[in-house]
């Protein structure tokens, strides 16, 4: 806990509840009516789930206060509080001491005020109940129909009819055994849903639609974006066909300046040749293949929860979140990264797919090759961004998730290559 915090527990003056009272006996006498048509707005203000830089907290109502729990700087504690004065105040507690917190709502916006800790909150939505996701034990087909969340389960080997309901941010579902009801939570974690009774909790992933396409290149559904992500870097034997359909292809790619498979990710491409490769097999399929954004790429690498609106907003903002986990140094096998890190016995590039594939079936989306994505870094549209490190990078910084290279978009190098997503691909 910060030091700074301790000992800032202050009670409300007797001239703030003075001046509350004469505002509320005001208020009450010039709405004059049973039902304050506010107060479903305010409570739809601090209700649910709400993330930022250091904190996280989930609210709902409770007897005319707001309860709820609060994660700050990775600690938990109980949260509760009253509104007064505009805002939402009260004290979380660390178990012996009690710290005062306001919190003051936007729209989809809170802001989180400790003492000098202050920080803006993103609502977050429940994730999107669609498609299938099991476990050894359950295995939950949403079925999104009537406007409500429901569908068919198979737990311990039988299968019920289910329905979800959203309760304050948390998903609470049922089913029926006969006259015996079953009730369990859902929450979301990195591409899974955590499925709790009072017996167990599993995380279950999704069974997700994927294709191959006309290069043989394989396209999986990113739960939390609209795309197809292609489970691989672009590969050399890919280039090559769009190089062979196509005049006046820059060569260097042909010329790394190390040994290169047909399996390798192609590198020396320029974010200009990856957007026209793109645009070569959109037009050859009749689909739509782009660069992930910037946005995408972060989900795919299990960063959902960033703040911030460009990608130099975002850069190294998450910190001890690599791809391959937590740990550093990375673990043996962690992906193709420099000699000095001592994890692969690769000295250039390696064939994609060989190293494990992250929770959505994604290789090499650290190490290997960096990956141009659509967005410019800021709003001085000079560079465009790379994402993921390659074979030659070893630097802590560099290797995070939350990391951004950035390069202009005409540089070719042998450590950039790029990887497609397949827009409006998912059938589910
Ligand atoms: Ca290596
Ligand atoms: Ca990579």
């Amino acid at each position: 806990m910060n030091q700074k915090l301790r000992h800032s527990y202050q009670r409300y003056p007797m001239k703030t509840i003075i001046l509350t009272l004469v505002l509320l006996i005001t208020a009450a006498g010039f709405l004059r009516a049973a039902q304050n048509p506010f107060e479903k707005a305010d409570a739809d203000l601090y209700t649910g789930r709400f993330v930022g830089k250091d904190v996280s907290l989930r609210l709902k109502p409770d007897a005319g206060e707001w309860s709820g729990e609060l994660v700050f700087k990775g600690d938990k504690y109980t949260i509760k509080g009253r509104q007064l004065e505009g805002a939402l105040r009260g004290n979380f507690n660390d178990g012996s001491e009690d710290y005062e917190f306001t919190l003051q709502g936007d729209g989809d916006k809170l802001t989180f005020k400790a003492n000098t800790f202050t920080s803006t909150l993103q609502r977050r939505n429940p994730p999107p109940l669609k498609g299938v996701y099991e476990s050894k034990r359950v295995k939950l087909d949403f079925q999104n129909t009537d406007g409500g969340i429901n569908g068919n389960i198979v737990f311990k080997g039988q299968q019920y009819r289910f329905s979800v309901k959203e309760v304050a941010g948390d998903l609470e579902g049922v089913f029926k055994n006969g006259d015996e009801a079953f009730k369990f939570t859902l929450a979301s974690a990195p591409g899974a849903l955590v499925f709790q009774t009072g017996e167990f909790s599993d995380q279950l992933s999704p069974i997700l639609p994927s294709v191959v396409n006309s290069l043989g290149m394989k396209f999986v559904a990113v739960p939390g974006t609209e795309v197809m992500f292609c489970i691989w870097d672009v590969r050399v034997q890919d280039y090559r066909a769009y190089a062979e359909a196509n005049s006046g292809v820059d060569a260097s790619w042909e010329k790394p300046g190390f040994t290169q498979g047909d399996t390798h990710p192609v590198v020396n491409v320029n974010w200009n040749d990856a957007k026209a490769f793109c645009a070569w097999l959109s037009r050859k399929e009749g689909k739509t293949y782009r660069l992930p954004t910037d946005a995408e790429w972060s989900v795919a690498v299990g960063l959902a929860d960033e703040s911030g609106s460009t990608p130099k907003d975002k850069d190294k903002q998450i910190k001890d979140v690599y791809p391959w986990g937590t740990q550093w140094p990375p673990p043996s096998g962690a992906g193709n990264y420099d000699k000095s890190l001592n994890v692969d016995s690769y000295e250039g590039t390696s064939p994609v797919g060989v190293f494990t594939a992250n929770q959505f079936g994604l290789y090499d989306m650290g190490g290997n090759v960096w990956q141009w994505c659509e967005d410019w870094y800021d709003g001085a549209q000079f560079s465009r961004v790379l994402r993921g490190g390659s074979w030659l990078d070893y630097d802590q910084d560099s290797l995070l998730s939350s990391y951004r290279g950035l390069f202009t978009p005409v540089v070719r190098n042998y450590i950039y290559g790029f990887r497609c997503v397949l827009v409006g691909g998912v059938s589910r």
